[in-house]
């Protein structure tokens, strides 16, 4: 482990005396207190967040120490300030993210969503699991037209399947160690699916790290398309499920980093030239207000120059923008790698 990394996650920041005082002994009503929050950040020290919410409820009761991590990774967001959505694609600035279909290997957005009421994946029991699974599964029955599709449990998967599904980027894989360490991966892997339309173009994960991943994407740079048939599916599935969401933290997630528009919306880009140097390049995507990432998910390297690029930001930001700060920003990109040696 690199150990200039070590203890310099936000929660670690934010782990006050104040705090540990403050918080001991207070559970929420999914049983879930500040030690199982903190778990994943104190067991990984190299953790660039460390804290997690088991419900609903941990967002209010663990606030002293919520709020700052909030603040800190979402561009300075206040406890008092209101968050809002819009989904209207008619804002978008463009329709493709590389019009002349060069660097953009494809084009990906998700949203993650928890059921009102429910436990997150750190906390949720098993019963409560296979019930949302459930419901869930219930609701994607409806979709139809381009989002109509089927459902496949992880649990009884053929593993060429399975594997085949992870390696083209479709499917997910049990939770890394951080994951592991909140709780995530309890009972991996009953209970959990995936759902994808025919050509899966549009795609639902069931009780991964938030009980709902709505995601869209498709080869190229197709951002418009991408935004729309997943605002499409988005709208039919709130019709019969009744998300987590507050005005000041939109819709609540398991990790602090997903809250709001819960979006996170990514080009896998070819930048060849400038990966030769992987810091520069973090530094100019830090500059964008964007995250890199390797192309086989968090925390993964990249292959053959590819990355993956997504919005930061999620919270106190609307998806329009988020996705605009996207498009303007892997222009900026493509442009510099153009101009490199
Ligand atoms: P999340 O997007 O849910 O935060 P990950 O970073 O773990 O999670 O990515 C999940 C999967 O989605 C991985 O297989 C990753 O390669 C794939 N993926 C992410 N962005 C893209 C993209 N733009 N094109 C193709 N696959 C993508
Ligand atoms: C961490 O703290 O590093 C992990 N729990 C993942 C946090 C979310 N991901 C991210 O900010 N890239």
């Amino acid at each position: 482990m690199n150990t200039e990394k070590k203890h310099q996650s936000l929660m670690k920041k934010h782990h006050t005396e104040s705090v540990k005082k403050n918080l001991a002994g207070v559970s929420t009503p999914h049983g879930f207190t500040l030690d199982d929050a903190i778990r994943s950040g104190v067991e990984n020290e190299d953790s660039g967040v460390g804290i997690y919410a088991g419900d609903e409820e941990s967002y209010v009761l663990f606030s002293e120490i919520f709020d700052p991590v909030i603040e800190e990774y979402h561009g300075g967001y206040k406890p008092t300030d209101m968050h809002t959505a819009d989904l209207d694609s008619e804002k978008l600035i463009a329709d493709s993210i590389d019009p002349d279909g060069t660097f953009v290997v494809s084009t990906r957005i998700r949203v993650g969503r928890n059921l009102k009421g429910t436990g997150f994946s750190p906390a949720i029991k098993q019963d409560e699991r296979r019930e949302v699974e459930q419901n869930v599964v219930n609701a994607l029955s409806t979709l139809s037209g381009e989002l109509s599709g089927e459902y496949y449990p992880i649990l009884g998967m053929n593993e060429e399947i399975r594997e085949r599904l992870v390696t083209d980027h479709f499917l997910f894989k049990q939770g890394d160690r951080f994951l592991a360490s909140a709780g995530a991966n309890r009972d991996w892997p009953e209970g959990r699916g995936i759902f994808h339309s025919g050509d899966k173009r549009f795609l639902v994960w069931v009780n991964e790290e938030d009980q709902l991943r709505i995601i869209s994407m498709q080869e190229g740079g197709g951002i418009r398309e991408v935004f729309e048939r997943l605002s499409g599916g988005i709208r039919t599935l709130q019709e019969k499920l009744a998300f987590a969401y507050t005005d000041h933290l939109g819709y609540l997630s398991s990790c602090p980093t997903n809250l709001g528009t819960a979006m996170r919306a990514s080009v896998h880009v070819k930048l060849p030239k400038l990966g030769k140097n992987e810091e520069h390049l973090k530094r100019i995507c830090k500059e964008l207000k964007l995250s890199v990432r390797g192309i086989n998910g968090e925390h993964s390297d990249s292959e053959g120059g590819v990355y993956d690029i997504s919005n930061k930001q999620r919270l106190g930001i609307s998806e329009v923008n988020a996705v605009n700060l996207l498009i303007r920003g892997v222009g900026t990109l493509i442009m510099l790698e153009k101009c490199a040696d």
